[in-house]
């Protein structure tokens, strides 16, 4: 591809930010508080607006249900819609509640997972107000303990879980399962790798796929084959990007090795994943999943988007064609150097040309900067409760 062609197809890539990400958050020990953070979903939102005002790539925001519940749905939407965004993913939480102690909907108790499946049926009613393409569905059901209860009977009813709200999914929207390894369970989780979801998406339909968060691996897992697999399948409906060095540590994606988000980002140019990359059409949606305890929230949702693109631009630079034909001669260093010929070409005065051609300062978050959004909600935002996990 040449630096035109990179520049458009970058251009098109639009990545969703996350509500949480502007919320306040931390570790299992201590939630952060930063000054100038939204006391409800409307400031989430102007937040979330500027990350799409400096990189023209972020126009949809993902929620988290209850943690964004408002009173009216449509009201918010219209919101996001004055500001420029649209509402992406919705994300129910059945991981907050002490009656979802044992599970969700694996629970051993009937009423627990009828509770459950009717919250996931109320996020199903907010994708209809908002407009939202996407149910986006992480459980963090499973079991602590040899014998705890029955493995098998739990994919039963996740899988009589996921039937019954599959069907109640309106017109084409999508249904993403995602999945992680460990934590907070720590025998068995229910729904631990892409093989899990993968299993019960194919037995629901096509509009159920699954959702590859980058975070969710062991270490050492090769992400870029199993997203190669997934979208062979037909079943890649979109990642969750952020970074890990040792668990599901939430970092913002590209920080911990940007030479895997590469990888992974060649195989979906390769497979086809960036040609329907509107996130609530058919294509794979690219959404951020990501929490910022130590540095800034918003420049640093704006780094991350920069990040994908980097990384993005750097997949397209592959000579396909010079790849293909020492691939065939069977020349190993030749094929590899290829890739890292590509790896290591710097692409920032390329997207730095891309964002000057749509009008964008070059240097968005220079630009943040400058424009003391920052400054203006730390002195605006005081008083009321701000949001967060707890
Ligand atoms: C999980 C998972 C989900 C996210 C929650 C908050 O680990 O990544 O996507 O909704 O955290
Ligand atoms: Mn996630
Ligand atoms: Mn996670």
């Amino acid at each position: 591809m040449n630096n035109g062609q990179v520049k458009e197809t970058v251009g098109r890539l639009m990545i969703e930010t996350p509500s949480w990400a502007y919320g306040n958050s931390g570790t299992r020990f201590k939630v952060f508080n930063q000054p100038g953070v939204p006391r409800d979903p409307y400031e989430k939102l102007a937040d979330a607006a500027q990350v799409h005002r400096f990189t023209g790539s972020a126009p949809s925001v993902a929620l988290h249900i209850p943690w964004d519940k408002v009173g009216d749905y449509r009201d918010l939407a219209k919101a996001a819609t004055d500001l420029g965004l649209r509402v992406g993913a919705i994300n129910p939480n059945t991981f907050q509640e002490d009656d979802y102690k044992l599970g969700s909907v694996c629970n051993p108790r009937a009423e627990v997972r009828r509770k459950a499946i009717d919250h996931l049926l109320e996020c199903v009613e907010v994708m209809e107000q908002t407009g939202s393409g996407i149910l986006s569905l992480w459980f963090a059901d499973g079991t602590n303990y040899a014998g705890q209860d029955d493995l098998a009977a739990r994919q039963a009813r996740l899988e009589e879980a996921l039937t019954e709200v599959y069907a109640a999914l309106p017109g084409q929207t999508r249904m993403l399962l995602e999945y992680k390894f460990f934590e907070p369970a720590f025998y068995a989780t229910d729904v631990p790798d892409w093989g899990t979801s993968l299993l019960h998406c194919l037995r629901l339909g096509e509009r159920a796929q699954v959702l590859v968060d980058t975070g969710h691996h062991a270490p050492g897992t090769n992400i870029e084959f199993l997203v190669m697999n997934l979208l062979r399948a037909g079943r890649l409906g979109g990642f969750h990007f952020n970074s890990r060095s040792y668990a599901d540590d939430d970092l913002m994606v590209g920080a911990a090795d940007p030479f895997q988000l590469f990888r992974i980002m060649f195989e979906v140019v390769r497979g086809g994943g960036l040609e329907a990359s509107a996130n609530d059409g058919a294509g794979v949606a690219f959404m951020l999943d990501q929490c910022h305890n130590l540095e800034e929230k918003i420049p640093a949702e704006i780094r991350s988007v920069m990040n994908v693109q980097e990384a993005t631009a750097k997949a397209l630079l592959v000579d396909v064609d010079a790849l293909e034909r020492a691939q065939r001669d069977g020349d190993v260093l030749a094929s590899h150097a290829v890739i890292m010929d590509a790896f290591n070409t710097d692409v920032r005065p390329l997207l730095a040309e891309m964002r000057a051609d749509h009008g964008l300062d070059p240097d968005p978050v220079a630009a943040y900067r400058r424009s003391r959004y920052g400054e203006t909600i730390r002195a605006e935002r005081v008083g009321g409760q701000a949001m967060g996990w707890n």
